[in-house]
């Protein structure tokens, strides 16, 4: 297909417009850096033009470097060539931010001479976000332009300002609605006026000291994170070298980053989440039922959660509860969570009360009538969840979609209690449900595929991350957790302790290890599903039957005597688990950190591998999706699928036959698909691109 040359220009009453169109975010490919360069020179050798425009088509003005170009030979112009085009023409250039303007998007406004804004554009520098740093001049024009410190705080955050941020900041001249109006007119008053200084020549860096201050804080919290270091470096320059010699810097820096394991686990990351919300084997045409209003039913933890999410998103919600008290304290929790946001500066009052006035409480599952979505929340009991899917097939509107929060129970059990399965599906919040990102989205055999989609799309309308999964226990990423805590169990009755265990996934980057975690959930909750399936976990059981809960009883894993929330280990639970070892006919012996991790890691990426092979997942990075999103998996490392193409694939299947084989746990034997990965030299993410293809 011929592709349409995405930069062009027109010259009217003396100004040059260059507009770009590289839909669907006017990413800076090689076609559009080398437009932007070709038609600032046909700008400086056109008489007729007195001063350029720069503005895009559509929603974005541009959202950055073409990514997906990062792995490829290079095609020149670099971006930074393109830019400093601009930059130089001796005729006035003034951007005219049409919308989004981020990463290298907003360097090519910074090389520009003047910049104009939409009210609703939002300009940032998100490269620490991949693992990189701006690369096209923005370390150095930024802080010349509005200052080192605000400078720095924009790129380490990596979050964007809107508009009128910007404007405050330094960074826009003006805020108008008719941005390229504005521009022209901005334009012909600077080609009347003497050239504006450009920002790589601007003076505007600030006082050294203060700067030496905020990069030691910033260094301090980012220790972890290499790009706050090269930003803090390259800005560092701004204030002591020579423009050109800084841009070399930031180069360097650039380069050496973007070719890092971690900047690929996070680009990984970037397009694993986008893919995720391709839904395959839909209908053409498929389009999601309209939204308009929403009943969340259980008014416990989890229902309030859900109820704010869709009250944050602006969509009204019915919360339900069983009796008035329960209602009232329900209602008193949400009130509550807002309350604190707004303490803590991070909620205005007027928000507040807003989306306070979008929630309604109500006694009984008749006030579902009204909803479009239906989402249940009440206790995971089989029984309990068929009643009331039993109830709402009468209550519910004709093409309300019907949603289980359920984290374990067979969908397709529950929809075959309604008279309406097609209707039916799961949407898997994760707890704190209105901070969580990640929904996981169960299909049922019988979920009509606009009901799949329309869940899907509330899910991004809720602003969280969706994920399909197939029915099986557990979904996707508890399913893969049961495996992580199982081994856990037996590293302790080897010879591990609580404190090995947490402190060999925290050296991994997982912020809290299963003992930790498990202590902060209260571990009444797994005994509990235990009792009911009649599994069993010598361990864990023990300590629950010798009331050690987690934290609410300053007793479980650790000992939590001293603030509550900080564990110590315990001599009580070292006995403890040596006497459960020696119950077992285990002698104890110390186990490797390594090997600790990989017998944590590799059954997971195992069970991830029949996760995909059942199709129980659509793609290996779906899996990594939930795990980055839902489970706190360290982002650097791209999520466990991608992590295992990294260690080698080989590698692991002969780990995990050894696990077999030393345990007898057929379970850990390496499933078929990963076996034949390793053998063919594939790999999950070439599974994902032949898939996609
Ligand atoms: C950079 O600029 C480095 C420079 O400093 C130095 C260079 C030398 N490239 O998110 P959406 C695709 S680094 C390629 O669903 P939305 C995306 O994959 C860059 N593709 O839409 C998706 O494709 P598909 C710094 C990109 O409306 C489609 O566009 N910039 C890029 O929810 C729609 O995306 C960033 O980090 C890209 N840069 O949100 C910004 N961006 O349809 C990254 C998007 O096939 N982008 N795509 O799945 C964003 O944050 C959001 O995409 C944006 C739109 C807010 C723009």
């Amino acid at each position: 297909m011929a592709q349409q040359e995405p930069v062009t220009s027109t010259v009217e009453d003396g100004i040059a417009v260059i507009r770009i169109a590289n839909p669907p975010v006017n990413a800076l490919s090689a076609a559009v850096r080398g437009g932007l360069a070709r038609e600032a020179g046909a700008a400086a050798a056109n008489p007729a033009v007195r001063a350029v425009v720069v503005t895009a088509e559509g929603r974005t003005f541009i959202a950055g470097a073409d990514i997906t170009e990062f792995g490829k030979p290079p095609v020149p112009p670099t971006l930074p060539e393109a830019i400093a085009a601009l930059e130089d023409l001796s005729k006035p250039v003034v951007a005219a931010i049409n919308g989004a303007a981020l990463g290298g998007g907003l360097e090519v406004a910074l090389g520009c001479h003047a910049r104009v804004a939409a009210p609703s554009a939002r300009l940032g520098l998100p490269e620490v976000k991949l693992g990189i740093l701006p690369g096209a001049g923005g370390t150095q024009r930024l802080p010349r332009l509005i200052g080192a410190v605000p400078a720095l705080k924009l790129m380490t955050a990596g979050d964007p300002v809107s508009a009128a941020e910007a404007k405050t900041l330094g960074i826009l001249d003006e805020v108008a609605e008719d941005v390229v109006a504005a521009a022209r007119a901005l334009a012909l008053r600077l080609a009347d006026g003497a050239r504006p200084t450009p920002a790589s020549a601007a003076a505007n860096t600030g006082d050294r000291e203060a700067f030496e201050a905020a990069a030691a804080a910033m260094a301090k919290k980012g220790a972890e994170n290499p790009s706050i270091a090269a930003c803090i470096d390259a800005v560092r320059a701004a204030f002591d070298k020579p423009f050109e010699e800084g841009m070399a810097i930031e180069r360097a820096h650039f380069l050496r980053l973007r070719d890092d394991p971690r900047s690929k686990a996070l680009r990984h990351a970037f397009f694993a989440e986008r893919a995720a919300a391709r839904i395959p084997g839909l209908p053409k045409g498929t389009q999601p039922r309209p939204v308009a209003r929403a009943a969340v039913i259980g008014g416990g933890t989890m229902g309030g959660g859900i109820a704010m999410s869709f009250a944050n998103a602006g969509i009204p919600v019915t919360l339900i509860e069983t009796s008035e008290e329960n209602l009232q304290r329900g209602l008193e929790r949400v009130a509550g969570n807002y309350a604190t946001s707004v303490k803590r500066g991070s909620l205005t009052e007027e928000a507040r009360a807003k989306r306070m006035g979008l929630i309604e409480g109500r006694v009984g599952l008749e006030a579902a009538a009204g909803a479009d979505v239906v989402v249940e929340a009440v206790f995971e009991e089989m029984g309990l969840k068929k009643e009331i899917f039993g109830k709402l097939q009468e209550i519910a509107k004709p093409g309300a979609v019907l949603a289980t929060n359920t984290s374990y129970l067979d969908v397709d059990e529950i929809a075959a209690s309604t008279s309406r399965p097609g209707d039916v599906l799961g949407m898997h919040f994760f707890s704190p449900a209105n901070v969580m990102k990640l929904l996981e989205v169960v299909r049922g055999a019988k979920t009509a595929p606009d009901a799949l989609a329309t869940a899907v799309e509330v899910g991004r309308k809720l602003a969280k991350v969706p994920v399909v999964s197939g029915v099986c226990h557990g979904f996707i990423g508890n399913r893969m957790l049961a495996r992580r805590t199982s081994q856990a169990e037996r590293l302790l009755i080897e010879g591990a302790l609580p404190e090995e265990v947490d402190a060999a996934l925290n050296a991994f980057g997982f912020r809290m290890g299963p003992f930790a975690m498990g202590d902060l959930a209260g571990l009444d909750i797994g005994w509990r599903i235990r009792q009911a399936t009649g599994k069993k976990a010598p361990v864990a059981d023990a300590l629950v039957e010798a009331g050690r809960l987690g934290q609410k009883t300053k007793r479980g894993y650790y000992d939590y005597s001293g603030d509550g929330r900080t564990g110590t280990p315990d001599p009580e639970v070292r006995a403890l688990i040596e006497r459960v070892s020696a119950e077992q006919g285990v002698t104890r012996r110390s186990i490797p950190q390594q090997e600790i991790l990989e017998r944590l890691l590799y059954p997971m990426i195992n069970e991830g591998a029949r996760i995909l092979e059942e199709g129980i997942a659509a793609r290996a990075g779906d899996i990594d999706t939930v795990w980055l999103n839902g489970y706190g998996w360290p982002a650097g490392t791209g999520g466990p699928m991608f992590y295992a193409d990294g260690v080698g694939l080989p590698g692991i299947v002969a780990r995990l036959r050894d696990f077999a084989g030393s345990s007898g746990d057929d379970t850990l034997a390496p499933a078929a698909l990963l076996v034949r990965l390793a053998e063919e030299g594939g790999s999950f993410a070439a599974l994902d691109e032949k898939a996609a293809a």
